[in-house]
C-alpha cells in the first residue's frame, strides 16, 4: 500500500532535507509510494508568489534529480480541482475544538502573535488539507516526524468519522516513524536543525550552493575549545553534527568517522570534500532538469495526471455519500 510524502517549498532545499528525508525516498521508496512539493501548504505564512512558484519547480527538479521515478511525484496544486472539495467536505467533519487542538497551530501562531502578524485562516486549516492530500491518494502510511504525527492523527479521525456517518469512502493512514535519519543540525548554531527558512543562513547547507560556498559555511561551522575529537552530541554539539554529516556522505559508522582525526580543521576538510562530492552530480542534474522546461512541465503534467487518476474515484465516492456533488 502506498507512503506518501511531501517536502514544502518555503525556502530553498537544504543538506537536512536532502540527507534527511528526499535521499531515503529515493533509495528506499516502493513502487506505489508517491512524493509531491506542498506549495499550498507554503501558503499559511507571508510568502512571495513567484518564488513559491520558482522554488516549487526546483522541489520537483529536486525530487527527480535525487533518483524518484517521475511519475511518483507530483506538485500539490496541481491537484486543486480535487483538493478543493475534498478539503471543505473533511472540514464540515472536522471539529473547531479539534482543529484548535493542534499544537503545531498553537506554536505556530503564538508565534505570529508575538510579532504582532496576523495570523492566517489557512494555518488553522491546514492540517484538514493535509488530511484531503492524505485521503484522496489512499495512502496508508504516512512517514512523519513527532511534529506532524497529531495531524496524521486528525486524518484518522477525519476518516473513521466519514466511513462511519456516511460510509465508507477512505483508507484510515497510519503515522509511520521513518527509520533513524541523519538530522542535520545548522551549522552556527547547532541547537537548531538546519531549516530551509532560517532567517540567518550563514549555517545552512543549501542544495544548489556552488562549491566555494559550501567551503566557506563549513569553514565557519561552530566547534569548541576542547580540542578532544570524539563523538560526544551532548558535550560537543558542533562537532558531532561535523561527524554525522560525513557519516550521512560517505555511509560509514559516525563514530568510525570520528577515529581517524587529530584536529577540527582536518573534520572541516573532510566535510566540506564529502558534501561537495555528495552534492555535486545533484546539482547538475537538477540544474539540467530546470534548463530543459519542457522536459520539466512534462514531468510535472504527468505526475499530476497519475494523482489525480489515483483520486478520483475516492473523490466522486467521497462526494455521492455526502450528498452532493
Ligand atoms: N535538518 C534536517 N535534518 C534532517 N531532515 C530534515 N528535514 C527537514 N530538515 C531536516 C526533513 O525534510 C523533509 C521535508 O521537510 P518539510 O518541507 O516538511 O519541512 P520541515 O521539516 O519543516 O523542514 P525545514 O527545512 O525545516 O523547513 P521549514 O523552514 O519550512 O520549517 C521532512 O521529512 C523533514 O523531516
Amino acid at each position: 500500500m502506498p507512503r506518501l510524502s511531501a517536502i514544502t517549498p518555503s525556502g530553498p532545499a537544504t543538506l537536512g532535507n536532502y540527507l534527511g528525508a528526499i535521499r531515503r525516498w529515493a533509495r528506499e521508496g516502493r513502487p506505489g509510494d508517491l512524493y509531491f512539493v506542498s506549495d499550498l501548504h507554503g501558503m499559511t505564512t507571508p510568502y512571495h508568489p513567484q518564488r513559491l512558484r520558482a522554488r516549487s519547480r526546483e522541489m520537483l527538479a529536486l525530487l527527480v534529480a535525487a533518483g524518484i521515478e517521475p511519475e511518483q511525484v507530483f506538485v500539490q496544486s496541481d491537484l486543486l480541482p480535487q483538493l478543493g472539495p475534498l478539503t471543505w467536505v473533511l472540514e464540515c467533519s472536522c471539529s473547531f475544538g479539534e482543529a484548535a487542538r493542534m499544537t503545531q497551530f498553537k506554536e505556530k501562531s503564538a508565534a505570529r502573535e508575538l510579532a504582532a502578524t496576523p495570523v492566517r485562516v489557512g494555518l488553522f486549516t491546514y492540517p484538514v488539507l493535509m488530511a484531503a492530500d492524505i485521503l484522496l491518494q489512499g495512502a496508508d502510511e504516512v512517514p512523519v516526524g513527532d511534529d506532524q504525527a497529531q495531524h496524521v492523527e486528525l486524518a484518522r479521525a477525519l476518516a473513521r468519522r466519514f466511513n462511519g456517518a456516511y460510509g465508507e469512502a477512505f483508507v484510515v493512514p497510519e503515522a509511520v516513524t521513518p527509520p533513524a535519519a541523519a538530522r542535520v543540525r545548522d551549522l552556527s548554531d547547532p541547537s537548531r536543525k538546519m531549516d530551509k527558512s532560517a532567517r540567518d543562513s550563514a549555517g545552512v547547507l543549501f542544495v544548489m550552493d556552488d562549491p566555494d560556498l559550501l567551503a566557506r559555511k563549513v569553514r565557519r561551522a561552530v566547534t569548541d575549545g576542547l580540542g578532544r575529537l570524539e563523538y560526544r552530541p551532548d558535550e560537543q554539539p558542533g562537532l558531532a553534527n561535523l561527524l554525522e554529516i560525513l557519516a550521512a556522505c560517505t555511509g560509514q559508522p559516525v563514530r568510525a568517522v570520528a577515529a581517524g582525526f587529530s584536529a577540527y580543521g582536518e573534520v572541516k576538510k573532510a566535510v566540506t570534500e564529502a558534501v561537495i562530492d555528495e552534492l555535486r552530480p545533484l546539482r547538475e542534474r537538477m540544474r539540467g532538469l530546470l534548463e530543459d522546461t519542457t522536459e520539466l512541465d512534462r514531468i510535472r503534467k504527468r505526475g499530476a495526471m497519475v494523482a489525480t487518476d489515483r483520486g478520483a474515484h475516492r473523490l466522486a465516492t467521497a462526494l455521492r455519500l455526502a450528498g452532493v456533488g
